[in-house]
């Protein structure tokens, strides 16, 4: 069966453009600096983020370890949100690998930090306490809707972080998607915090990779991390050549999955038993919830969809996650409709 799959948008196969440009890329030995395509995606990655290098890792994982690795020591404390991707879902990497503490902060339901919170989270220069270095922010925000942060605000963080000597991270994985849905350029984004990662391989639709960027020396560092933790890769162009045709050609077409996300959300909030998450979507995700009169759980719901064809995520007790992306179309949204229809009833 030909599933319709919203359950991310790293589910994405490259496109034949991608392909092509894979069979045909140019290598060389990426650790010894080499490969020119993976320096060329590294350098129209700073670019288009404002910043002076770019790093192609392998996740965004890599890239958020990789990059709060290089803000920070062993027992330096970084301030997130409580529904940060970094915090819930990267196997607790940056404390297990680089012992750095977390302090979590609840998110607010745009997906902001108070930054009045922030303000108290900071720690006092005292033998007691961990020193605090690094806040992170995550944009398009996942586990809060989708939702995106604004240039404003993510200038007030940074100035509000720089005027207290601490750097900003961005875990902008889905930046690009911020960015169409505001109908901003990615710099307004990028350029006021101090490095970010984002990600090639989700709604971009590379097959791997992503990339961290940020000022020269933060690089050498990051460089340097990438290495410690096996990320060095070797004829990596065949990678990056499809991270190339992703930032050339895919980043402007993103308004299509957020146009494609109001359809799809359109048509759920017409299904009895069907409640959309306050604000959804944003950008290219829907949360919908199961209401009171729906007698099924999540689980039994899910199946019933997928023997329909549609694949989604469960993020919670009564609640879906659907995800747009390149590979969905208007065909996709109606039958995905027509399978909750019969699945709630
Ligand atoms: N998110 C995935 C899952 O891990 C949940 C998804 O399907 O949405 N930051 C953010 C905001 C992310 O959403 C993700 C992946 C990552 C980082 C990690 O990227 P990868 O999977 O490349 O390590």
């Amino acid at each position: 069966m030909d599933y319709i799959d919203l359950r991310s948008d790293t589910i994405t196969k490259p496109t034949p453009e991608m392909r092509e440009a894979m069979a045909k890329a140019e290598v060389g030995d990426d650790v010894y600096g080499e490969d020119p395509t993976v320096n060329r995606l590294q350098e129209l990655a700073a670019e288009m983020t404002g910043k002076e290098a770019g790093l192609f890792v392998a996740s965004g994982t890599m890239g958020n370890l990789a990059g709060i690795l290089a803000h920070c020591g062993r027992g330096d404390e970084v301030i997130l949100g409580n529904k940060a991707h970094t915090f819930l879902f990267e196997a607790g990497g940056i404390s297990a690998l680089g012992g750095v503490h977390s302090c979590q902060l609840p998110n607010q339901p745009d997906g902001s930090l108070a930054l009045e919170d922030v303000e108290a989270a900071i720690r006092p220069d005292d033998p007691h306490d961990p020193v605090t270095r690094l806040i992170c922010l995550e944009n398009t925000h996942n586990r809060c809707g989708g939702v995106y942060q604004t240039p404003e605000y993510t200038r007030r963080v940074a100035e509000f972080a720089h005027a207290r000597g601490l750097a900003v991270h961005l875990d902008g994985a889905r930046v690009f998607n911020a960015a169409a849905a505001q109908g901003i350029d990615v710099k307004e984004l990028t350029a006021p915090v101090d490095s970010v990662t984002f990600c090639l391989s989700k709604g971009l639709c590379a097959p791997v990779g992503s990339v961290l960027c940020g000022s020269k020396e933060f690089i050498k560092k990051a460089h340097r991390l990438r290495k410690m933790l096996g990320g060095g890769m070797r004829q990596a162009g065949i990678l990056a050549a499809a991270g190339i045709v992703a930032l050339e050609t895919m980043t402007v077409r993103l308004a299509e999955d957020h146009a494609r996300a109001r359809k799809l959300a359109d048509g759920l909030k017409q299904v009895p038993g069907l409640v959309l998450q306050a604000g959804s979507p944003a950008t290219n995700m829907v949360f919908v919830s199961l209401d009171a009169s729906v007698p099924h759980s999540v689980e039994f719901v899910r199946t019933r969809l997928e023997e329909r064809g549609v694949l989604l995520g469960v993020t919670g007790a009564r609640q879906f996650r659907l995800v747009l992306h390149y590979w969905i179309d208007d065909a996709g949204v109606e039958q995905a409709v027509a399978a909750f229809r019969e699945a709630v009833r």
